[in-house]
């Protein structure tokens, strides 16, 4: 009797871990999840998943003993946590050890746009230097003004790294730190004071399309957007345009609105860079998120608690 129901892709060292301590039914191998749980929903009493697949409806409507959820990344938007506090179940997620490599993954954006450096290497690959000579110009990465959307966990690892190539970091948010970076609590005032506008912030109703027309019109012809939060804060369609009409001068984006799709326009502009959601993905920080989210239900199956709970459910624990 399976009382765990994996959702997500896992790691060799996350599947021994979890047959070690639970009954484990993985999504993958059920010709159909819903008539599957129909049967045997009753006896799980644990699910991990992702932020990309989060808990989907037909799901927690058939696992009515659910005890615990954990998610294998920080976002949890697709996750309803309304849902699942009303039914007292806790939802876990793996903050701060991804931060250095999703920042590391903004910042190679942010330098690949400025220097054109995925337009410049696919000439040099093509042989084209030697047929049709080099390339335009580029923009130097060095000494800008960066916005940073959501200074939080990862924003703060981001503004570090952007330190050594001279970046004056403002940033944007719902309230004011304790930093010396300068604050705006508008977004498009902020867009109007820099080169460059990175988006590290959340998904979710509240900052669903923030990054709107004119906020892209604030940033310029010479401003560049990078997006390494998630695909609902842009405009897909307005930045498409922006890029289009020259409103806005380049974009570095590792996350989308509808992935894995993303928008031909996007695709073949020499101005935009464009990555597969990669921004935690290598094998040491999937490693140490794979580690949290088996960590989490672990101990939840053992102590009834979690290392790391979402924010919204803390309040289960008390
Ligand atoms: P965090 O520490 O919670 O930081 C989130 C920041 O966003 C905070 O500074 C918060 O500031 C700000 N924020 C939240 N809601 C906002 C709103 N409505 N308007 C403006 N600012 C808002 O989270 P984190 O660990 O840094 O992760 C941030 C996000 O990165 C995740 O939620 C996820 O979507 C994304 N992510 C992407 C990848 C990838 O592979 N591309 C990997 C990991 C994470 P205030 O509270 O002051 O508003
Ligand atoms: C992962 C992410 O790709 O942590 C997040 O919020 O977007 C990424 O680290 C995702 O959670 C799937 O594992």
């Amino acid at each position: 009797m399976a009382d765990l129901m994996v959702l997500c892709s896992t790691t060799p060292e996350m599947q021994l871990r979890l047959s070690g301590a639970f009954d484990v039914v993985y999504e993958h191998d059920l010709p159909d999840v819903p008539t599957w749980l129909d049967e045997h929903g009753e006896d799980i009493r644990y699910i991990l998943t992702d932020g990309h697949l989060g808990l989907p409806s037909e799901v927690l409507s058939r696992v009515p003993n659910l005890k615990a959820v954990s998610s294998y990344g920080v976002g949890y938007d697709a996750i309803d946590t309304g849902k699942t506090n009303a039914r007292g179940i806790p939802v876990s997620h793996t903050p701060s050890v991804l931060d250095e490599e999703v920042a590391t993954t903004a910042l190679l954006l942010y330098l690949s746009v400025m220097r054109g450096f995925v337009t410049q290497a696919n000439h040099a690959k093509a042989g084209r230097w030697e047929t049709q000579g080099g390339l335009p110009l580029t923009r130097s990465a060095d000494g800008r003004k960066i916005g940073i959307l959501g200074l939080g966990r990862i924003g703060k690892a981001l503004a570090r790294k952007l330190a050594p190539f001279g970046a004056e970091i403002s940033y944007c948010g719902r309230s004011i730190q304790d930093n010396d970076y300068q604050y705006f609590t508008s977004l498009t005032e902020m867009a109007r004071h820099v080169d460059v506008l990175i988006c590290i912030a959340p998904g979710g109703a509240s900052t669903h399309h923030i990054v709107n027309t004119d906020v892209m019109a604030a940033l310029g012809a010479n401003g560049v957007l990078i997006n390494v939060g998630r695909g609902s804060v842009v405009d897909e369609i307005a930045l498409a345009s922006a890029l289009n009409s020259g409103a806005l001068g380049g974009a570095g984006l590792d996350v989308f609105e509808n992935e894995p799709y993303i928008p031909k326009t996007l695709r073949e502009m020499p101005n935009v860079v464009v990555t597969p959601h990669i921004g935690s993905a290598t094998i040491e920080t999937r490693r140490a998120m794979g580690a949290l989210a088996v960590d989490n239900i672990v101990e939840h199956k053992a102590s009834g608690k979690m290392h790391t709970p979402v924010p919204e459910c803390i309040h289960l624990f008390n």
